[in-house]
């Protein structure tokens, strides 16, 4: 069977008050995550053992494989982007009272977490992702991957909130200001409430 695009859990529209424009939605969920699809089907359809397996089982075997470099990045980018619109909300930023009691627990304070983020978005060098995860020691974390990879590829935890840091995502509402879109995005856009159902 194979991958499909999900659907959206918002309108197309829903984002642009909060910082995240139409365009930019159609294009990204439209375009590039489907052609990740597009092209992850492709590899399924040519290598028999990839056939019914899940998404899951497909990033992890794929992982530091030259040779399934492309079913990785494809894989990895269905998986990421599946979250991401998971990850943001028209209206986002709100935190709920049990995620805000382990970020303070786990960072010192929203804004160290917030801090953490930023960094972890902003000194991504080229395309990629910012992460919050549970780690393994049940603590929270920023981390960041590159390209098409994710903290499940990394085994560096449970993915609560994924940014997309690739330009695709930011420049037709912040050109170049990388910094800009995700303070924007951690404080309008981010779902919250979904990263704490996580825990
Ligand atoms: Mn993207």
């Amino acid at each position: 069977m194979a991958f499909e695009l999900p659907a959206l859990p918002y309108s197309v529209s829903a984002l642009a008050a909060r910082g995240m424009c139409q365009e930019t939605l159609e294009l990204h969920h439209g375009k590039h995550h489907q052609a990740y699809v597009t092209a992850l089907n492709g590899f399924v359809e040519k290598d028999a053992s990839l056939q019914g397996e899940t998404l899951e089982a497909i990033v992890k075997r794929s992982n530091n494989n030259a040779q399934m470099a492309g079913v990785f990045n494809n894989a990895g980018q269905h998986w990421n982007h599946i979250l991401f619109w998971q990850n943001m909300s028209p209206n986002g930023g709100g935190i709920p009272g049990k995620l805000e009691t382990k970020l303070i627990a786990d960072f010192g304070s929203v804004q160290a977490f917030k801090d953490a983020f930023k960094t972890a978005a902003t000194t991504q060098f080229g395309s990629g992702w910012a992460w919050l995860v549970l780690t393994p020691s049940g603590k929270l974390a920023c981390t960041k991957t590159p390209n098409g990879s994710n903290p499940l590829a990394t085994g560096e935890g449970r993915a609560l909130l994924g940014c997309d840091v690739w330009e695709h995502s930011y420049y037709l509402d912040f050109r170049n200001r990388r910094p800009d879109y995700v303070t924007n995005w951690l404080d309008k856009l981010a779902n919250y409430e979904f990263a704490a159902a996580q825990l």
